[in-house]
């Protein structure tokens, strides 16, 4: 049975019952988090007016790598956000780590191209390249997925190797680590107040299968979840870091596994009141979330202030078409309204681009913005991305446009200087409507 699945809708065995390899020799390695672009999104305006802030979060992916490396080995860590990294650090490394996102490819290789003129090994991991590992064909060493046996096995060729390997090794999971076996990220290696918000996994995985998303098939459908006790113990160690006031969750979906977060908030609301209210949380959840009013009570009490949730299009048959159903549960102002009522700010995310707009989508997203009085929305142009159902009606299609100029890769429906105009007049008149206030 289980044969017919995909890979990504496979459920994760509690443990993988795997010895972890041990070592023989002593190893530096330097870990970097490239820089991403400034945008509205990550908040660079407003650092100036907060102190030592310099950088939007605390890349959790390659801390945790950072953590998962063995103790006896040397590590250091340098996120490119908030300080260069040296030629002294190059030189200090026998590897260089690297993680990132698509958005910082080109930081990404140039990372590499610096590691290799000074002869280091380079591992590059993470969300862009578990996507599209084509990306990066100069890395000596790929890993794809998330933390697991390949981890292990690039672990294992790292201590047994010192040269730059003649060709390029791959090494993908095939078993990930159940998440209750995760180590808390390597905190001792940043000062949190650096950074906006500080962050927290619970869960990784989604269940739903929204067209244009990457992470069903990055992560998994079925959420994997850590305990209680591992997230108050990684809130803990995340205090003795620093504490910029607010903690986001950066689950794909927190209320993935409604009865895993039930269980997770009475804990949440504890560690609040013993430690007495030192954060604020945020999260990303589906719309449908304004469903569940015994959950929204318990978010109220353990002072969730923000919650993220993908919008994409006020256009009802534009949600059906990307298989984002679950946001028709309801009439999307009235979920807006409930979150609100709970003391829940929505942020959200809007994109223009769908094969279903037409002339008229432009209007009815700005009436929607009116109406729902949301405080901070991004609208975007559809990009399809790799390893997403859109990308592969796309492909079918034959309307993928592999530009590397372009970014958005989609041949639109509309026109797509309809589209771009469509775009351009949103922000004009939502930016505008800003400013003149309620
Ligand atoms: C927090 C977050 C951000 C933060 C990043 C802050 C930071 N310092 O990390 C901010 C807000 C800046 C951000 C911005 C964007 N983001 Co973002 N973001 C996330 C989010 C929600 C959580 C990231 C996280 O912490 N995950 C938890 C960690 C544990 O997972 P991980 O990093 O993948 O790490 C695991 C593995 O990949 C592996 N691993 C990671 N690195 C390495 C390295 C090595 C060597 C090894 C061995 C293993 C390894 O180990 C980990 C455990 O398994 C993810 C969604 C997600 N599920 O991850 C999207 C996500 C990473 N973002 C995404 C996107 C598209 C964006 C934007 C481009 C969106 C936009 N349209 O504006 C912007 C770019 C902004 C800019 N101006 O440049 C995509 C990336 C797609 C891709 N495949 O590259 C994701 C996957 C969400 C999605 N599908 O849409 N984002
Ligand atoms: S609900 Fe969110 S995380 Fe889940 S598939 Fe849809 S867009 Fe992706």
């Amino acid at each position: 049975m289980d044969d017919d699945l995909k890979d990504f809708d496979k459920p994760v065995p509690k443990s993988t019952g795997r010895t972890r390899y041990t070592p023989r020799h002593h190893r530096r390695i330097l870990c970097i988090f490239p820089k991403y672009s400034r945008s509205f999104g990550t908040f660079h305006h407003a650092y100036p007016l907060m102190g030592k802030v310099q950088a939007f979060m605390p890349p959790q992916g390659i801390l945790l790598v950072a953590a998962y490396l063995p103790q006896a080995w040397e590590v250091r860590f340098i996120d490119e956000n908030i300080t260069p990294t040296t030629h002294a650090d190059y030189q200090w490394a026998d590897v260089v780590i690297v993680s990132g996102m698509h958005i910082q490819r080109s930081q990404i290789n140039q990372i590499n191209e610096l590691a290799h003129r000074w002869q280091k090994i380079t591992v590059i991991g993470g969300p862009s390249v578990s996507g599209c590992p084509e990306y990066y064909p100069e890395f000596d060493l790929l890993h794809l997925g998330e933390l697991g046996d390949a981890t292990d096995q690039m672990i294992q060729y790292l201590d047994e190797h010192t040269e730059r390997p003649v060709a390029q090794i791959r090494f993908e999971t095939k078993e990930r680590l159940p998440l209750t076996e995760f180590p808390v990220p390597a905190y001792h290696l940043v000062n949190l107040n650096q950074y906006f918000l500080a962050n927290v996994q619970f869960s990784s995985g989604c269940p739903y299968r929204c067209e244009f998303c990457d992470i069903p098939e990055l992560y998994g459908r079925s959420p994997r979840l850590k305990t209680p006790e591992q997230v108050l113990s990684e809130l803990d160690a995340m205090l003795r870091s620093g504490n910029p006031g607010a903690v986001y969750f950066v689950d794909d979906n927190f209320v993935g596994n409604r009865r895993a977060v039930m269980e997770l908030l009475p804990h949440l609301i504890d560690w609040q009141k013993r430690n007495g209210y030192p954060v604020q949380f945020a999260c990303e959840a589906t719309l449908n979330l304004a469903q569940s009013p015994k959950l929204l009570e318990m978010m109220r009490e353990a002072y969730f202030c923000t919650v993220f949730c993908g919008i994409e299009t006020p256009e009802p048959e534009a949600l059906h078409a990307i298989a984002k159903d679950q946001n028709l549960s309801m009439p999307i102002l009235n979920a807006i309204q409930v979150l609100n009522s709970y003391g829940m700010e929505v942020v959200s995310g809007i994109i223009i681009g769908f094969d279903t707009d037409t002339p008229q989508t432009a209007d009815r997203i700005l009436e929607f913005i009116r109406q729902s009085q949301i405080p901070m929305l991004t609208i975007n142009l559809l990009h399809a991305l790799p390893r997403t159902p859109l990308w592969r009606r796309l492909e079918q299609e034959g309307r993928l446009v592999l530009d590397e100029n372009r970014e958005s890769k989609i041949q639109c429906v509309l026109r797509c200087e309809q589209g771009s105009e469509m775009w351009s007049r949103c922000m004009a008149q939502a930016r505008a409507a800003r400013a003149a206030g309620p």
